[in-house]
């Protein structure tokens, strides 16, 4: 894929203090070749930006919108109320509640708005975008290869690691 073309991939998360997390799901985009934007919008801050930026991102070109917020994070669903994009939602860990409510203000969308909720934090907003490549690699058919050889590379790093065992096993 060519990373400088119209993005595919929308990354919104509620406030600057989300970027840390959510910078991994825009590593793994990187990798992938695959074109994204990053904004900062917020469902209770400014819902009409969110609205605004939600509504035009498929004439943009946009496919999938990846998500982060935390405390009540309502964002994920606002925006999958507003758009029939895929929405993949990822909670973070932004009050003393560790995520845990973000986690659930997330995932428990009454029936009807989907969001495909992932794990908390960095592993979630990691899997956010490996779903993202899933989801375009349906008509993307090197984005498939380039996800086959992602797999082949994970268990070449855990064979790996299986190895590097047997040998400190040996030094018990
Ligand atoms: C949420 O509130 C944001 O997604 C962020 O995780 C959290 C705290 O935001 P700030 O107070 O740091 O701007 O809306």
């Amino acid at each position: 894929m060519n990373s400088t073309a119209a993005p595919l991939v929308g990354i919104l998360m509620g406030s600057d203090s989300d970027w840390e997390v959510m910078k991994e799901a825009g590593k793994v985009l990187r990798d992938f070749n695959i074109p994204f934007e990053m904004t900062v919008t917020s469902a209770h801050r400014t819902p009409t930006r969110t609205h605004d930026y939600t509504q035009s991102a498929p004439e943009r070109g946009i496919q999938v919108l990846i998500v982060g917020a935390g405390a009540a994070a309502h964002l994920a669903g606002v925006v999958a109320s507003i758009t029939d994009l895929p929405v993949i939602g990822v909670p973070l860990p932004a009050t003393e509640l560790q995520g845990m409510d973000a986690l659930l203000s997330t995932v428990q969308m009454p029936g009807g708005i989907p969001v495909a909720t992932m794990a908390i934090g960095k592993a979630g907003a990691k899997n956010a975008a490996l779903m993202a490549v899933r989801i375009l690699a349906l008509n993307h058919p090197v984005l498939a290869n380039q996800y086959q050889l992602y797999k082949t590379n994970m268990v070449n790093e855990v064979t790996a690691k299986h190895e590097a065992l047997q040998n400190r096993l040996q030094d018990l």
